[in-house]
């Protein structure tokens, strides 16, 4: 007789009040990033989509370039360039319709701009004028925020307060993989999920925080599976494969519309400058990487995919330059004129009602600026 026999009728059971929530093997991302070009997935694709993206990322590509000219001609205070990023940057804006919000970083000026935003207007912050710097409800879009994750619990709330109004919007928030690791990433992640909020989590895994590599920055086997940790599925993506990028954004925008809840996207990407002008790369990280990276550029993948269907000809290849070229130009012109400020906006839209300690250091501001008036014109408020 087994001691199991000699037991009787026991059998061990789960706790009365236990039972499987869900089946997290649908939550699970893919074994490797999921990507379109250069696969039979590319046959399925919408040509003239494609070739807006691969239109869209050759300008994004030259407002990088540009702006980080104007940063050396002391035009811009400040650019954290997302060359090689730009795949990421174009499906998430192309990706939303225009009730829809999304919610960027201090990187994500070219999905701004994809959305509509004025390229200038998209500098502003960076250059030091003014807070923001463009009117977020005009296209709906939020302040590029600084402060890593703020920007995720801003657009649950957001997408929350749509969702209990009857309002058809979705909030798209964009994060980069440190950002992952701070508490609003969390507190974010799990409020969605719980609501099943109408959100998109896109995290673009660029390979470093500043000098800091993923590495060092997490033990999870990716960023994606920290989705099942909060109920929510996780795509594993080729970030710098714009058709995978916007067939997967899209699919989560879709599935939060149509109430499916939160998704989390980690788009496997690279960033080939340095954190921002004032970074020197070349400090934490090899060229073998770098040129690695290089070899697998979003806007070459597309482009690669495009001829060699015929689809796309070197006359629209040249258009999409000169569009760029335009833009370019139209933004260096625009960023060389000296901005008309009033050093007295500083206190204003900062707080509701200004506080005591706001109003005290005005009238010092104000006082100062008098005094150096003498012969100058001013309107001082
Ligand atoms: C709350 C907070 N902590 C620290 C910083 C300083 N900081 C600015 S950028 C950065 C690295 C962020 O890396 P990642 O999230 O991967 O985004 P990436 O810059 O690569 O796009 C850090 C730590 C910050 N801006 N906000």
């Amino acid at each position: 007789m087994t001691v199991m026999e000699q037991r009787g009728a026991y059998r061990p059971s789960p706790p009365p009040a236990w039972q499987p929530r869900m089946d997290p093997a649908p939550l699970l991302p893919d074994a490797e990033p999921y990507r379109v070009l250069g696969t039979e997935a590319a046959a399925k694709a919408d040509p003239d989509l494609l070739r807006r993206l691969h239109a869209q990322l050759v300008r994004g590509r030259r407002y990088n370039t540009q702006a980080t000219a104007l940063t050396k001609q002391g035009r811009l205070a400040v650019y954290p360039s997302s060359t090689g990023q730009e795949a990421c940057e174009v499906a998430a804006a192309l990706a939303l319709e225009e009730r829809d919000w999304l919610f960027p970083s201090y990187r994500d000026t070219l999905a701004v701009v994809a959305r509509g935003v004025d390229p200038v207007e998209a500098l502003t912050l960076l250059r030091g004028d003014w807070h923001t710097g463009y009117d977020p409800h005009a296209h709906r879009v939020a302040p590029l925020s600084t402060p890593l994750a703020t920007q995720l619990p801003h657009a649950v709330g957001l997408a929350h307060a749509a969702r209990l109004k009857g309002d058809d919007v979705v909030a798209l928030a964009m994060v980069g993989d440190g950002g992952t690791s701070e508490g609003d990433f969390h507190e974010a992640l799990n409020f969605a999920a719980v609501w099943q909020a109408p959100v998109v989590f896109l995290v673009q895994n660029n390979g470093f925080a500043i000098s800091v590599p993923l590495a060092k920055q997490t033990a999870a086997p990716s960023l994606a599976h920290k989705a099942v940790g909060y109920g929510m599925p996780g795509r594993l993506v080729d970030g710098n494969d714009a058709a995978a990028m916007h067939e997967v954004l899209s699919d989560a925008v879709r599935r939060a519309r149509t109430g499916g809840g939160p998704t989390l996207v980690e788009a496997v990407t690279y960033r080939i400058e340095a954190h921002t002008n004032a970074d020197d790369a070349t400090r934490y990280r090899g060229d073998a990487e770098v040129e690695a990276w290089r070899a697998h550029d979003p806007i070459q993948l597309l482009e690669r995919e495009l001829t060699a269907r015929g689809q796309l000809d070197e006359a629209a290849i040249e258009a999409a330059r000169q569009d760029a070229e335009a833009m370019a130009a139209d933004l260096r012109e625009r960023m060389n004129r000296d901005p008309e400020l009033n050093p007295m906006d500083l206190f204003d839209h900062v707080y509701a009602e200004t506080t005591a300690q706001l109003r005290e250091q005005r009238a010092l501001l104000r006082a100062e600026l008098e005094a150096g008036q003498d012969d100058k014109e001013g309107d001082l408020r």
